[in-house]
Order: structure tokens, then sequence, then C-alpha cells
């Protein structure tokens, strides 16, 4: 077995923030490689997604969080659910939110989670390419005392990760790995396919659609020449079925080239994935529904 160095640092960070400030972009930053599906609407994500950015000095746990907002359905109670978990056993907590609009009231939904919080907090401020100017005094005034240190970043650009990655390396305990020094995730592959399903559902649709779907991974079978997925769509009612599928399925033809093109990254291996569509309706307040899905 490697011997680890006495000056080897492992730990947790948990990003928690308003939805679409861009935490899972920052992840994705931080690891090097896109893990966690992004898109510019609102709660993108929906699950704790964990990404391991492994160096020579260390191993952080990154959890990148649903997006909070004051849960009015059933699912929202489980994404709800998810944040507070997160950051209970973490050495670090990243706050995060979008510099050319703090506070909102979603900032300051999430400001008051924090107060639960044990771990050192870090107010990441994003999107400094979006802003001419900024006064950081200013806007570290809504903070809470309990904050640490604000840092200013683009996760697109990448201006300012340099200084976060120092920030958060320090804040790491000296502690051995917890996994395996190449793994990028614990999650299994199907939970990407699954996700990059999702991705393209939020790219291509305007409002409704992407909240009204969910997708199930039915076959997630590893052949010697590619890798083939069969997944099922959920859609909450039978009037937007024919939206999701298209004039001749055109839609959901580009759903499953976009999926395909992404997963085929993703693995460094062919993809190939079948879709089917069924209405379940309001899946997003069905318990049973919401248990095969993977909420707890
Ligand atoms: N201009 C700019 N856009 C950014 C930056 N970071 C993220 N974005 C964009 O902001 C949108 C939201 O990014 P996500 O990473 O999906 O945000 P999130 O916080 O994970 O959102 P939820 O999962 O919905 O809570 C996407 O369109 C990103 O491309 C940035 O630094 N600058
Ligand atoms: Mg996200």
């Amino acid at each position: 077995m490697k011997k680890i160095s006495p000056d080897f640092k492992s730990g947790f960070v948990a990003i928690i923030g308003r939805p679409n400030a861009g935490k899972s972009t920052l992840m994705n930053r931080l690891l090097g490689e896109k893990l966690s599906i992004t898109s510019a609407k609102p709660q993108t994500t929906r699950y704790a997604v964990k990404g391991i950015w492994n160096t020579d000095k260390h191993q952080v746990i990154f959890i990148d969080t649903p997006g909070y907002l004051k849960p009015r359905y059933e699912m929202q109670e489980r994404m709800a659910r998810i944040i507070s978990d997160s950051f209970k056993d973490v050495d670090l907590v990243i706050f995060m939110t979008q510099i050319q609009s703090f506070p909102t009231d979603y900032d300051l939904q999430v400001l008051d989670l924090l107060k639960n919080v044990k771990s050192p907090v870090l107010a990441v401020f994003n999107k400094t390419d979006l802003v001419e100017d900024y006064d950081p005094e200013k806007l570290k005034q809504h903070l809470p005392a309990s904050v640490e240190k604000s840092l200013f970043v683009s996760a697109l650009s990448g201006q300012g990760i340099e200084a976060l990655e120092e920030s958060i390396r320090f804040y790491m305990p000296y502690h051995a790995p917890f996994y395996d020094e190449d793994q990028l995730s614990d999650l299994p592959l199907r939970f990407f396919a699954k996700e990059l399903i999702r991705e393209a559902i939020f790219h291509q649709f305007e409002e409704e659609i992407p909240y009204a779907t969910a997708v199930l991974i039915e076959r997630f079978q590893e052949l010697p020449h590619k890798v083939v997925v069969d997944a099922l769509i959920w859609i909450e009612r039978s009037s937007q079925k024919p939206i999701l599928i298209g004039k001749g399925g055109q839609n959901l033809k580009k759903i499953r080239e976009y999926a395909e093109a992404e997963l085929s990254t993703f693995l460094q291996f062919p993809a190939e994935i079948h879709l089917f569509v069924k209405v379940n309706e309001n899946w997003r307040k069905k318990p049973h529904s919401l248990k095969e899905l993977g909420f707890e």
C-alpha cells in the first residue's frame, strides 16, 4: 500500500446556497470534471452529488446540494432535508451566492439555515464576470459574524478559484484519504446517465417540463463495445407528454442525442440510450414515487 505523508489532508465540504448561484458549476470547476449537471434554470440539482478532488497533498470531498427554496411540495421537502443533512458532518461549509443580486430573499433563507452549522463557513460570491464593479465590504455586511472569510470568484471563467482552493485546503484536517485516489464520486454510473438525461431536458424546455419530469434508469448494461441504457421519463400530466416527445418524436430524439454524447464523454466509452415516456400523475407529491427516485 502507498505510504500517506503525515501532512496529507482530507475532509468534507458542503456547498449550499440559493438556486442558480453556480454551486454545481463551482464543484465541476474545482474537480476539473463535469460531474454535476448545470442549467440556467433554478433547482437543477435534486440530490447531494458527491465529487472527490484528489491531489498528492489532499483529498477533498465536495457535496453539491440542491438550491434551497422553502418547500412547496413533497419533493422539495426531500430536497430541503438533503441540504440540512449535507452540512451535519462536514469540515467546511461553502455558502454560495451570486454577486449581482445579493442578498435576495432566497439568500436570507439560506443564511437562516446556516445558524445550525457547526463547522467553519466560507462565503463565496460567484459570477464576478457579470459585474463591472462591486463593493466587497458592502456585500459582506449582510453575512452573519460566523462566516470566517469571503471570496469573490467566477466559477465559469475560473477567476479567483486558486485563492478559494487555498482556503479550502487550509480548513481541511490532517487525515488519510477516505476514498481511493482515482475515485471521482461515490455514485454509481447509472446515476450520471440519469442526470445527463435530466440535463438535456432542462436545456431543451422552458419553465414547466423540466420540473414535471423525472428519470429512472431501467437498464445499464456494459457491453464490450458500448454501454446500453434504457431510461424511463416520468411526466406529470398526459397533456405534457406530446410536448416532451415532440412532432414525430423530434424532441425526444434531441434529448437522446445530447445525453448520448454527454454520457460517452463522461464514460470515455460509446453509450447508446433508449428513452421511454410514461405519465405518472403528480409524481412530485407521491411518497412512493419519490422513493423510487431515490429520495429518502
Ligand atoms: N456568468 C456566469 N455564469 C455562471 C457562473 N457560474 C455559474 N453560472 C451559470 O449559472 C447558471 C446556474 O449554474 P448552476 O451551476 O447550475 O447553479 P446551481 O447553484 O448548481 O443551481 P441549482 O442546482 O439549480 O441550485 C448556469 O447557467 C451556469 O452556467 C459564473 O461564474 N458566471
Ligand atoms: Mg446545481
